[in-house]
């Protein structure tokens, strides 16, 4: 352990914080490994996830200077060793919410879209610079940031160096919610709570099928929703929950603004 994550919890919430802010939390091969070991920690611990960066910065990106020494092969397995690791967030058993501020870049950008909700303060800027670095996205990017802000907006980024504002990110879809200065983490924490309260099933559900439906033909998603929608309906969960509202035990769906 070197100390690159911090982790803690908070109920059944568990928060990891991006923890090398002299290098604005540049994400190294031994750091890619600690994120490896306190998310597999998280997925057994917590119900909901936070993660968040340490220091004036969400992330940037990979450590340009552990990558300079690399071979081809060497960065190739690199690459798919973080699409392994994010991959664990995206597709696991709870869901991950991204608190992010300053600098959120590159490879950082790609671990955020990992996550699968975020939070932004108004501080936060996106970039992808990988083409001033002479490389290439290799986090996922390609994948879950072209997907969230579509492929004309990340080929824009990445051939001219273009920064992006947090509400620039929120029209692009990078990032859900845009709040004041310094209250990403809060936010985001409140969310992981209110998540952290629903059917474990359901959330399984959301965070695992809405991607693969999105990827299939329209029909055969509607035939896996089918299935999906049968299976945590008759779940003995779903059973209690549904009497529990009909016997006016449960909460109703309060207006914007009202909050859960
Ligand atoms: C780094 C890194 C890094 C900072 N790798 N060392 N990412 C980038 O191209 C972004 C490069 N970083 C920056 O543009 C800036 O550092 C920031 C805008 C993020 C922050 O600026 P600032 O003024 O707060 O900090 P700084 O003075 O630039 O950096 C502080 C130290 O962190 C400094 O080291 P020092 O030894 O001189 O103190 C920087 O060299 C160091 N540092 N960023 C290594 N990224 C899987 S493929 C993903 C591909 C990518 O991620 S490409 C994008 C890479």
């Amino acid at each position: 352990m070197t100390g690159f994550v911090t982790y803690e919890t908070e109920g059944d919430v568990a928060l990891l914080g991006l923890n090398r802010p002299e290098k604005r939390n540049a994400i190294s091969d031994a750091f890619v490994e600690e994120i490896a070991d306190q998310v597999e920690r998280a997925r057994k611990d917590a119900k909901a996830a936070v993660l968040y960066g340490h220091g004036n910065h969400f992330c940037a990106g990979l450590d340009l200077a552990e990558h300079v020494r690399k071979t081809p092969i060497e960065g190739v397995h690199g690459s798919r060793r973080w699409h392994e690791v994010f991959g664990r967030i995206e597709f696991g058993p709870i869901p991950w919410f991204c608190a992010l501020h300053g600098a959120t870049v590159g490879g950082g950008l790609e671990l955020a879209s990992s996550t699968h909700v975020r939070v932004a303060d108004e501080t936060t800027f996106f970039a992808l610079p990988e083409g001033q670095r002479g490389i290439f996205v290799g986090g996922g990017g390609s994948v879950r940031a072209a997907r969230l802000m579509g492929v004309a907006r990340m080929t824009d980024m990445m051939l001219t160096g273009r920064a992006v504002t947090a509400e620039e990110g929120e029209r692009w879809n990078l990032v859900q919610y845009v709040v004041p200065k310094g209250e990403a983490k809060a936010k985001a924490l409140e969310f992981a709570k209110a998540a952290a309260t629903n059917a474990e099933l359901s959330n399984y559900a959301v965070i695992n099928a809405l991607p693969r439906i999105d990827a299939m033909a329209r029909d055969d998603g509607l035939f896996v929703e089918s299935f999906i929608s049968s299976f945590t309906a008759t779940s003995p969960e779903a059973e209690e929950r549904l009497n529990a509202f009909l016997e006016k035990r449960a909460a109703k769906v309060a207006a914007p603004g009202g909050g859960r």
